[in-house]
């Protein structure tokens, strides 16, 4: 019977709400700097956001939304350049403090680490998002919390493929039957549960009208002690917040 080993969480939207007043304001930047008139409104960066990966995201932009745009003659390495000047902006907000974790994250960490279950990473972001945000949340050591910290272009697919949750569970010597996976939007869950992992979902502002069907259950957060979650789909039974039993209890279902 499998046994609960570790939990693998997503960053983006499920960690943390980093993408409406962090990657895009980070995005926005980049542009002005290199004096682009281009400018990603919060609506607009909702229907980009269906496109994972940063540079995957200007890419489409490109194709989609800047028909007389004079392309390049070096379009990878243009996109490439923008986006490690975002990347550099974004670093530079989650340095400031600005974007600290969703509610219950920090409890649930500490909690699962006494409770010995091995904690994990699998994102589509870049790797230094991921190390300078638990740095400026959590401390530097925090880091070190993670068996691994999966992340950005070690994978040639990005999600909705489930490449980097398999890259995470070989780096763990894991089997997706011992992991539970935390995720907060369609593409997240369809990585997750094509690598074959039963799911929690978070949802936010950009992902509340996915389709979440396969998820274990779907919270609008993961709550705390006082301030309880609400259940989307699925039952929590008289848990308010998600904790180690909560997890096992639906793990076992
Ligand atoms: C997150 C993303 C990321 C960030 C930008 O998806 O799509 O691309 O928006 O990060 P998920 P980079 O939460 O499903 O992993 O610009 O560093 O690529
Ligand atoms: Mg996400």
């Amino acid at each position: 019977m499998p046994q609960l080993k570790a939990l693998i969480f997503d960053v983006d939207g499920t960690l943390s709400d980093t993408e409406r007043d962090g990657h895009r304001i980070a995005f926005n930047k980049a542009f002005a700097e290199a004096n682009l008139d281009w400018c990603w409104d919060v609506e607009t960066y909702g229907i980009l956001l269906k496109v994972t990966g940063g540079k995957e995201r200007i890419r489409y932009f490109i194709e989609r939304f800047q028909p007389v745009f004079n392309l390049p003659v070096d379009l990878d390495g243009f996109i490439k350049d923008l986006h490690q000047s975002k990347t550099n902006h974004y670093v530079a907000l989650l340095q400031s403090g600005a974007i600290p974790l969703r509610p219950g994250v920090e409890r649930l960490l500490t909690q699962a680490r006494s409770a010995k279950l091995r904690l994990g990473i699998a994102t589509t972001t870049t790797p230094e998002n991921i190390t300078t945000l638990l740095n400026a949340t959590l401390g530097a050591d925090s880091i070190g919390w993670f068996d691994v910290i999966a992340a950005g272009d070690v994978v040639p697919d990005k999600k909705p493929a489930p490449d980097i949750f398999q890259y995470a569970l070989n780096k763990m010597d894991l089997s997706a039957e011992d992991c539970m996976a935390f995720e907060d939007s369609e593409n997240g869950l369809l990585s997750s549960l094509q690598a074959g992992l039963k799911t929690i979902v978070t949802i936010n502002e950009y992902t509340r009208n996915d389709n979440f069907d396969g998820a274990l259950i779907v919270l609008d957060q993961l709550g705390e002690p006082g301030t309880a979650f609400t259940v989307i789909d699925g039952d929590a039974g008289e848990a308010g917040y998600v904790d180690v039993p909560l997890i096992k209890r639906l793990f076992e279902t």
